[in-house]
Order: structure tokens, then C-alpha cells, then sequence
């Protein structure tokens, strides 16, 4: 529940009306999440066409809008929150989300398949995102399987990517993103880890390099990475789903943690998890097959509860990582080990890329900052995707 308080007002928000009453199952209750396209109609259209949802008011077909009442989150974020007072409602976290429904899971393990009520998405800055996986949301019980989620609970950590200049929520409420690459097949991108990095900064969640695949190349060969990411003071872990090194470390680094699982498709992320928690079952693809452009083995994102504690969301691989919500001034502040030398160059408004009297290319040149660290800086700063 909202806390009472300060900061409460009320808003009117504008509902359409009821259209006539469909059976259920002309609604494609199941579509494939990769064929939806999630406009607000076609969720709006769902919620109200569920019989026992509508409950906004007893005038029927001529109501078009309720009250709301809403208030400023305690956060810093201006986000408003949708008070609801419902002795029906209960609270659960979000397993996975697709435009339409959700599957929501009750802290006595019962999952029931939700809609979204509409004012949820109305609020929602970008109806898109109003319901990710990690959500805490509070939800009314329509009957044994079904509810509908009346209010999502502010996120206090997410993952997101820019997405055709929208931002795109993969993931909410982590303590911690692994970055999931593999040594070989496909190819090692540390430009790639460096997005992520900082993707996972900005959304408020830490860091952990995982490199798996670690049994298709000599261990040695992946030294100098995992040293340079552990100096700059990222916790870093050499996997293999298939021998089963490094699970161990992996194993306790997710221990009681709630975390993510992101990286190209085909790395082993799914694998990973299996080897974590044999039972799982996460369906893995043939490297062979995967490599077809737009084959994803995972097809949305999954949250998956941890037997010896904690969580872990299971994410559909990307091709780009394109960073959201990063303007180019606060790019060197993500690239740690720049720090020491930016207030040092000639220039106060210095972008490390053609300016003289840099100091941060300097330290480029005196080995001090590695090459692929600030290559990786140039293209984010010229605005570049990592392309697969
Ligand atoms: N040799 C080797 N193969 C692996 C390892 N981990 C995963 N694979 C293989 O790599 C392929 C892709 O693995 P997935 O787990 O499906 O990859 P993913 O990251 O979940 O891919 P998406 O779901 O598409 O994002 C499968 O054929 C796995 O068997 C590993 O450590 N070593
Ligand atoms: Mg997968
Ligand atoms: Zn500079």
C-alpha cells in the first residue's frame, strides 16, 4: 500500500468505454510474445473485456472516468503512486511480463496469470514498461489463475536499453547485472561489457563480468581481460556450462542476491543457469542454430527463484546495446580509471576524443588507461551500437 500522507491529490483519469462483451478466447489470451505489438488499445481492450474486471464504477457504459488518488514517491523520482484499497488485493512480484499479461508470483509461491489494469499503464511514464520482470506490483485475484495488477510499486534498481529512441525496461529491482559473454562463439566484445557496465550503473545496480565458454579457448588467453575488469574493481568470474567450472563462484556471487543474466544471444546465459540449478530446464539453443539473425532461444525474460536463495532473471540475448538516458558529458565518469586524469587536461570541458593538452589520451599513450578501454569510450561517444 502507498503510505498516507503528504503530497496526495487527486487525479481524474480518463477510461474508454466498455466495448461489448466478448468471450475471452476471441482475445488470444496466449500469443507468442515476439508477435505482439503492444499498443495501449490492445491492453486496454484486454482489461476491460475481462468480465469481473470492471469494477470503476456502478453506472455502467456511461462512467468514462474514476478518481484516482495518487501521491509524489517518497524518491526523488517525481513518480506518482496509485493508492489503491482493496481488502481483495495482494501483492506479488512480476516473474515475466509481455504487452498483454504477466505472470505474477504471491510470496507463498502461487503464480496467477494477470492483466494490467489500465490507469497502471495511463500512469506509467511509458506504457510499454509498466510492468517488467522483478516488479513488485499489488494485484486483485479474479478467480484461481487470473488477477489484474492494480499498482506497480516504484523500482528501486532497473536495467534498461535504449530502443528506437525509447527506453526499454528490461528488468527491475536487481542488486546486481552479470554480464554474460562468451570467450569464443561469438567473438568476445569488451566494448560490449563496457555498455553494459554502464547501462548497469545508470540503472543502479552493480556490475559482475562473466566470461563462460571458458573450455573452447586456453584460460590464459582470457587473462589480461578478466585482469583489467577486476582492477577496475569489478568482481569477475570464468565459467564453462559445459565442465562446469567456475559455477561454483558464480553459484555463491548470485547467493541471496537478486540479479540478472545479460549478454549476446548465444553466450550461455540459459546454460549457465541450468548448470547453476540442474532442474531448471531453461530451453538452450545449438550455437549452429542460434546463429540465424533474430533466433533467440529466450524469448522474454524469465525470473527464476534460486533454491539456495535469491533470484535470477533469465534475458533474451541482445544484438545492440544502445544506452539510454547517456548524455556524452557523463560518459568518462562510467570509465572509472579516467578519473584520476580528466580534471587535468588543458580544457575544463575536455571530451578526451581530439582535444590538445588531454590528459586522459596521455595516460592512453603512457599505458595507463588500456586501448580497448578508450576505444571502447570513442565509440560510445560517437554514438555508435555495438553491431553484431
Ligand atoms: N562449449 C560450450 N558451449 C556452451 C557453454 N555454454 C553454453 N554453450 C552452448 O552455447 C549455445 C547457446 O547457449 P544458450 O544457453 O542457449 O545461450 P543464451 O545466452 O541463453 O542465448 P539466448 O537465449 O538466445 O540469449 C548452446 O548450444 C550451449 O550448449 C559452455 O560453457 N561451453
Ligand atoms: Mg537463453
Ligand atoms: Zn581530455
Amino acid at each position: 500500500m502507498a503510505k498516507r500522507g503528504k503530497n496526495k491529490q487527486k487525479q481524474r483519469v480518463a477510461f474508454r468505454k466498455n466495448r461489448g462483451k466478448r468471450s475471452r478466447n476471441d482475445n488470444k489470451l496466449t500469443r507468442d510474445a515476439s508477435g505482439i505489438t503492444d499498443t495501449d488499445d490492445a491492453a486496454g481492450a484486454r482489461v476491460e473485456d475481462l468480465p469481473s474486471a470492471e469494477r470503476l464504477s456502478g453506472k455502467g457504459d456511461l462512467t468514462r472516468s474514476r478518481t484516482v488518488i495518487v501521491q509524489d514517491g517518497d524518491d526523488a523520482s517525481g513518480e506518482l503512486t496509485i493508492e489503491v484499497d482493496s481488502p481483495n488485493c495482494q501483492s506479488g512480484r512480476i516473474l515475466s511480463a509481455t504487452g498483454l499479461n504477466s505472470i505474477v508470483q504471491t510470496d507463498t509461491g502461487e503464480s496467477y496469470e494477470c492483466t494490467v489494469r489500465r490507469v497502471v499503464r495511463t500512469m506509467s511514464r511509458d506504457a510499454r514498461n509498466a510492468v517488467v520482470a522483478g516488479d513488485i506490483v499489488l494485484f486483485q485475484k479474479l478467480d484461481e489463475e487470473h488477477g489484474v495488477i492494480e499498482r506497480v510499486d516504484p523500482r528501486r534498481s532497473t536495467l534498461s536499453r535504449g530502443s528506437k529512441r525509447h527506453e526499454h525496461v528490461i528488468v527491475s529491482n536487481v542488486d546486481q547485472v552479470v554480464i554474460v559473454m562468451s570467450a569464443v562463439d561469438p567473438v568476445l566484445k569488451p566494448s560490449l561489457i563496457d555498455r553494459f557496465i554502464i547501462s548497469a550503473a545508470k540503472g543502479g545496480t552493480e556490475a559482475i563480468v562473466c566470461i563462460n565458454k571458458a573450455d573452447l579457448i586456453d584460460p590464459v588467453e582470457l587473462q589480461p581481460i578478466l585482469g583489467l575488469y577486476g582492477q577496475l574493481g569489478y568482481q569477475t568470474v570464468l565459467t564453462s556450462a559445459e565442465t562446469g567450472g567456475g559455477i561454483r563462484l558464480l553459484r555463491n556471487l548470485l547467493k541471496g542476491k537478486q540479479s540478472v543474466f545479460t549478454g549476446q544471444s548465444g553466450v550461455g546465459k540459459s546454460s549457465l543457469l541450468n548448470s547453476i540449478q540442474p532442474g531448471l530446464a531453461q530451453p538452450t539453443k545449438d550455437v549452429s542454430t542460434w546463429t540465424h539473425k533474430g533466433k533467440h532461444t529466450t524469448r522474454r525474460a524469465i525470473l527464476v527463484s534460486l533454491e539456495f536463495g535469491g533470484w535470477v532473471v533469465d534475458t533474451p540475448g541482445i544484438r545492440q546495446l544502445g544506452l539510454w538516458d547517456v548524455i556524452p558529458e557523463e560518459v568518462e565518469g562510467f570509465f572509472v580509471e579516467f578519473r584520476p586524469f580528466v580534471a587535468l587536461c588543458r580544457f575544463p570541458d575536455c571530451s578526451h576524443t581530439h582535444e590538445t593538452g588531454c590528459r586522459v589520451k596521455q595516460a592512453v599513450s603512457d599505458a595507463l588507461i588500456t586501448r580497448t578501454r578508450y576505444h571502447s569510450y570513442l565509440r560510445i561517444m560517437s554514438g555508435q551500437e555495438e553491431g553484431e
